[in-house]
């Protein structure tokens, strides 16, 4: 199959902390429902066919890169789609997420949990990797989720407010919490290297819910998989991207992973998560997706804000603090896309461009 060649750089280039022409941006949750042409498809197709089917797959992810104007595109897929190659039955219900009939808790259940070969299991997303390879002249981000995240949908059966049962197993059955992260720590690392090696440039590992667990816990019952996670994908020279929410406290950790990019939702200054990470990592974030429901004069300041605290050390990537909200107008989205395009840092700024 054709291989492209890439015109647009610039989000690679800052995710490396090179020098861009300008702010490069993209946006996490950029293909959905937001969309009407999405919801369209939806009203016909399943999210999980969508998954599934290589044509349809690829073209719900070319969506917002031709409507937007992002300067990468990120696989259509779901953080569950490996887990359900795993042997671990789920349905994603509406408005909910994903639902597991008969969560994790035992040593037999983990037991129970199949090996992951990814061009065995999930031959159909490699293809859809393949066919953007071919079609897009912008980096492809692949995706997984991280351990704990994952864990927390396997154990609680569906999404949770305070992850009892997770943590419980975390701290009681520390044997049985080695066994089911050591696997999925696996399973990331196959499937992440399966995704390079199918076209894929760069890896976002979302670890959405690890904000939920205090600085020791992480360091303890989660750190020690992510750094072997980060240590194996760095052999594949992209750039690997380490996203939670509500991780503040947890920033400095994540930049010792081995992460080469954090991502960072809206509720810590870029500034001051600078100054967390260091200087080795490059920053996205981390515009707060509620706010693109404020007039336009405010959201313009509020990315002039943010653009002048990223821009301040080199590599800085534009995105949400989390993902784009359903209700979302689309046109405001292109509007903040073209604002980052077209940034000159304020005069008290110290843009470094
Ligand atoms: O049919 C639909 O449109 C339902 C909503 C939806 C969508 C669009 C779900 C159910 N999954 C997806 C696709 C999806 N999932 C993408 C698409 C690529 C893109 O970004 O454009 C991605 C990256 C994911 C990853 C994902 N799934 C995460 C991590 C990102 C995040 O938002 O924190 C998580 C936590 C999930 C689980 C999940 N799947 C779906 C929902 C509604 C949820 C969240 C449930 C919860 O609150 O726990």
């Amino acid at each position: 199959m054709e291989i492209r060649t890439l015109v647009n750089e610039r989000f690679l280039q800052a995710c490396r902390r090179q020098q861009t022409d300008v702010t490069p941006v993209w946006f996490m949750r950029q293909a959905g429902r937001y969309d009407p042409d999405y919801r369209k498809i939806r009203e016909r197709h399943s999210l999980l066919d969508i998954c599934a089917e290589p044509e349809l797959c690829a073209e719900v992810t070319m969506m917002p890169v031709r409507k937007l104007g992002v300067d990468a595109a990120i696989l259509f897929s779901d953080i569950m789609v490996p887990v359900g190659a795993m042997g671990l039955e789920f349905t994603i219900r509406e408005n909910v997420g994903p639902v597991i009939a008969q969560p994790i808790r035992t040593k037999q259940d983990i037991e129970n949990l199949r090996p992951f070969t990814p061009s065995e299991a999930l031959p159909h997303v490699l293809t859809s990797i393949r066919l953007l390879r071919a079609e897009l002249d912008i980096p492809l981000i692949g995706f997984t989720g991280g351990p704990f995240t994952l864990a927390s949908y396997m154990i609680e059966g569906g999404p949770s407010r305070d992850y009892l049962h997770t943590k419980t197993m975390m701290v009681s059955r520390p044997d049985l919490w080695q066994t089911l992260m050591d696997k999925l720590a696996d399973m990331v690392i196959h499937y992440g290297r399966a995704q390079v090696e199918a076209g894929a440039a760069a890896l976002q590992v979302f670890d959405s819910w690890v904000g939920s667990l205090s600085v020791d816990a992480f360091r303890k019952s989660v750190k020690p998989f992510m750094t072997r996670i980060f240590h194996e994908l760095r052999k594949l020279d992209v750039p690997l991207i380490y996203f939670g929410v509500n991780t503040g406290e947890l920033l400095g950790d994540f930049a010792e992973t081995g992460a080469s990019v954090i991502g960072v939702d809206w509720r810590v200054p870029l500034s001051r998560a600078r100054a967390r990470v260091g200087n080795q990592v490059a920053l996205q974030g981390n515009f707060d997706p509620a706010m693109l429901f404020a007039p336009i004069d405010v959201i313009d300041k509020l990315a002039q804000d943010i653009l002048d605290e990223g821009t301040a050390t080199p590599g800085y990537v534009f995105n949400l603090g989390h993902g784009v909200k359903p209700s979302t107008d689309l046109g405001v989205l292109r509007h903040l896309v073209e604002t980052v395009h077209a940034y000159t840092p304020t005069q008290t700024g110290q843009g470094a461009r």
